[in-house]
């Protein structure tokens, strides 16, 4: 008999939806989208749907292994267990509870996912990994001008005359915001696309702005520069909401219309057309995590939300600049799941530069490492140096679905349930601020457990059974509570599915910012606390011909390395034929100065590594611009990350993984 449930995509991703699962003698046999979820409304993507082949496949990961003389072999979940656990005790013994490092990232949206840090805790503290591949540069950027990251409802665009998707790939990564785009397209809104290369998104703008990358720093300031010439700026705001107007107005002084148009790749009417449309407000702003990922990527959101408050488009309806929606994970009691109290030691790495932290660590050196929720060897930049680093230890374990480049690398590997075999709610903080729940609709396969299962045997073998012995539905309460008060339980989540959390429609209406100041700074005191300049800055990539002209001349493309149609990151490409290849995407005056076509193998290269695949010309992108999609595994291919750096971006420790100079070439058949 079939039956049809509600669950919800755990998959990082702006859109989180709403799922209806069909189970049919005990499998899984479709996943379609849930028609009641108020955001969702019954659609979803490729990726989500790919949920129900990646929990049948028959590459799941059934049985926990152990490396021995180089060769994978089965061991009983008592012997792994037991192992690792007296490793452990060891490890805290002779060298201190920080030698063990623990890898992960976020690729499950699972509240209880969380629980990983109450054990590293409860242990006594490990080695953590501090700031985001993703989106730190940004995070901290709004963090300095607004005191955190929030977005307005998805249904306040209707509000917009003007909407503007500035280096969001939205058709491809958020596409329920792209039905809005849609929508609000045919009511008369005016839709702007910034990008440097022509997507789908662009396809559908009535204005579409080719970037070069890296520069949209630039392309903020003239359009400032514009806005202020044109006297069409927010004085009542400036005036009484912001501190700093004064610095930013010397700073766009500094550099002429001329140099932006030059750096930029924009022409001077075009600064202004768009000036104009700020000035006519409200204009909303969405920002992708695209432009943030270069050394200059913090700067470049903090100019832009300059740009956004200098106009008046902040706290008002219609308006914004969307990038994070960090009130929506602010919801729950994540401190009562952790007990960071609990830690006695710590020591942090941070999450670009993990491959040199283990590589350097003394007092104590790293003695293992514990991968959960990640795939370092394929999604963390500079791939051969994160070779080495994890080759390097003693003892790498890792929790996972299938046997990934990571896997492949472990001692130990455990194998773990997917979505539709645990309990869990699930929410993400970058778009709507509903809480989904997801039931455990089927039995895991072989001997695949829980990530929590695992943590409360282990904690069992390391005296701490005490802080783990409570039940999914007693762990999901201690992460909601506080959230009673406004009328949100499990009781009441499991009736209705997907609850919306108490957060701001539209944030920053009351014009009281989360700022040391209270105010919206133009220079950040926050940063200035932390021993940094506050100022907005003139600020270039790392790798590009302003910076590093010697570099420039031997790699004289940049590379992208977005995020892949039909995969998240690296989870889908084993499960999808056709994605089982390299492809390299040139703008076309790389082919023409390199003589490359459709279809030709091409070697991508640079002084950290190289990638061979096959060309396909872009119709449009921003000249000299390269991209290859990140999430390739090794053995169809290899990662992007060989070519990219492990370089922090001015704040916030994010990545720098679009701001990469290459080469090409063609290689003969
Ligand atoms: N299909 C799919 N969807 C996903 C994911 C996935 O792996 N696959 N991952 C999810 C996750 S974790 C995240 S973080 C989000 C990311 O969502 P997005 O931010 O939409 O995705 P990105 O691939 O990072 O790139 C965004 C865009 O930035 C542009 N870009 C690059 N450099 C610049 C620049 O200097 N200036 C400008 N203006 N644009 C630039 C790229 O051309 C691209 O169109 O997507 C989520 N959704
Ligand atoms: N070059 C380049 N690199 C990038 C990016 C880019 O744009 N370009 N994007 C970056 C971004 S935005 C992000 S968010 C990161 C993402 O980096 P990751 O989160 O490391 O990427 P995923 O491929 O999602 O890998 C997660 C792994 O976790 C496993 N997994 C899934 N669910 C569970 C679970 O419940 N438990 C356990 N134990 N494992 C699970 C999956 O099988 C998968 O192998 O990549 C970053 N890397
Ligand atoms: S990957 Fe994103 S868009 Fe696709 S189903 Fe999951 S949450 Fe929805
Ligand atoms: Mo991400």
């Amino acid at each position: 008999m079939a039956e049809v449930r509600i669950s919800s995509c755990p998959l990082n991703c702006w859109d989180t939806c709403g799922l209806k699962v069909t189970v049919e003698n005990g499998k899984v046999v479709k996943v379609d989208g849930d028609d009641g979820h108020p955001i969702t409304q019954g659609k979803i993507c490729g990726r989500g749907r790919m949920l129900e082949a990646r929990t049948n496949s028959a590459e799941r990961l059934l049985y926990p292994l152990k490396k021995t003389n180089g060769q994978f072999v089965r061991i009983s979940w008592e012997q792994a267990l037991d192992e690792i656990a007296e490793k452990m005790n060891e490890i805290k013994e002779k060298y201190g509870t920080t030698a063990i490092l623990h890898s992960h990232d976020y690729a499950n949206n699972g509240l209880l996912k969380n629980l990983d840090r109450r054990f590293f805790n409860c242990y006594g503290g490990v080695t953590e990994l501090t700031g985001s591949l993703c989106w730190g540069a940004g995070i901290e950027a709004q963090t300095w001008d607004f005191g955190s990251s929030y977005s307005h409802a998805p249904e306040d665009i209707y509000n917009s005359k003007h909407v503007v998707i500035w280096g969001r790939n939205v058709a491809r990564t958020n596409m329920h915001l792209f039905q809005h785009l849609q929508a609000v397209k045919k009511r008369g809104t005016k839709l702007i696309v910034i990008d440097p290369i022509f997507n789908q998104t662009a396809q559908i703008a009535d204005m579409y702005i080719s970037v070069a990358p890296g520069m949209d720093g630039f392309l903020a300031i003239g359009m400032m520069k514009e806005i202020l010439r044109l006297e069409l700026e927010d004085r009542t705001f400036i005036k009484n909401y912001t501190i700093g107007f004064e610095d930013v107005t010397a700073l766009l002084q500094r550099i002429t219309m001329e140099e932006i148009e030059q750096l930029t790749g924009v022409d001077r009417d075009t600064m202004t057309a768009l000036a104009l449309i700020y000035g006519n407000r409200p204009t909303m702003t969405y920002l992708g995590l695209g432009m943030q990922r270069y050394a200059n990527g913090g700067n470049t959101i903090r100019l832009i939300d300059a740009l956004v408050a200098i106009s008046g488009n902040i706290g008002i309806p219609g308006g914004g600049v969307n990038f994070g929606n960090l009130q929506v994970g602010q919801s729950f009691n994540i401190a009562a799941l952790t007990l960071p109290e609990r830690k006695t030691a710590a020591r942090t790495f941070t999450m670009m530069k993990q491959a040199e932290g283990i590589l350097q660590a003394r007092d104590p050196e790293i003695k293992m490492i514990i991968v959960t929720c990640g795939n370092p060897l394929t999604q963390v930049p500079n791939t051969n140096l994160v070779k080495k680093a994890f080759q390097s230890v003693e003892t790498v374990v890792v929790f996972e679905q299938f046997m990934t480049d990571t896997a492949e690398l472990a001692d130990y590997v455990l194998p773990t349930t997917t979505v539709f075999e645990e309990e869990d709610i699930y929410y993400s903080s970058m778009y709507h601020a509903y809480v989904n729940y997801g039931p455990a609709l089927v039995q895991p396969p072989g001997e695949a457990k829980p990530d929590l299962w695992i943590w409360t045997q282990l904690a069992e073998r390391l005296g701490f059974g005490a802080d783990f012995a409570f039940s999914r539905d007693e762990f999901l309460t201690i992460g909601l509570s506080g959230l009673e008060k406004h009328g949100i339980t499990l009781e009441k989540l499991k009736q209705e599915k997907h609850m919306l959390l108490p957060v701001k429609a539209v944030p920053w209406d009351d014009y009281r910012f989360q700022t040391p100041s209270g105010k919206y700074e133009f220079t950040s005191s926050l940063a200035e606390q932390k021993g940094m300049d506050g100022k907005l800055k003139i600020m270039y990539p790392a790798e590009s011909e302003m910076t590093n002209r010697a570099l420039a001349e031997k790699h004289p493309y940049r590379l992208l390395t977005i995020h892949p149609l039909r995969s998240n990151h690296s989870q889908h490409y084993h499960l999808i034929e056709s994605m089982q290849s390299i492809k390299i995407e040139i703008s076309k005056d790389i082919a023409e100065e390199k003589g490359l076509k459709d279809g030709d193998t091409a070697r991508v290269f640079n002084f950290r590594g190289e990638l061979v695949g096959r060309v396909k010309i872009l119709a449009n992108a921003c000249a000299k611009t390269i991209n290859i999609d990140e999430g390739q595994w090794g053995k169809f291919g290899g990662s992007v990350n060989v070519l990219t750096s492990d370089r922090e971006s001015d704040n916030g420790q994010g990545s720098t993984l679009y701001d990469c100079l290459v080469n090409i070439e063609k290689m003969n058949e």
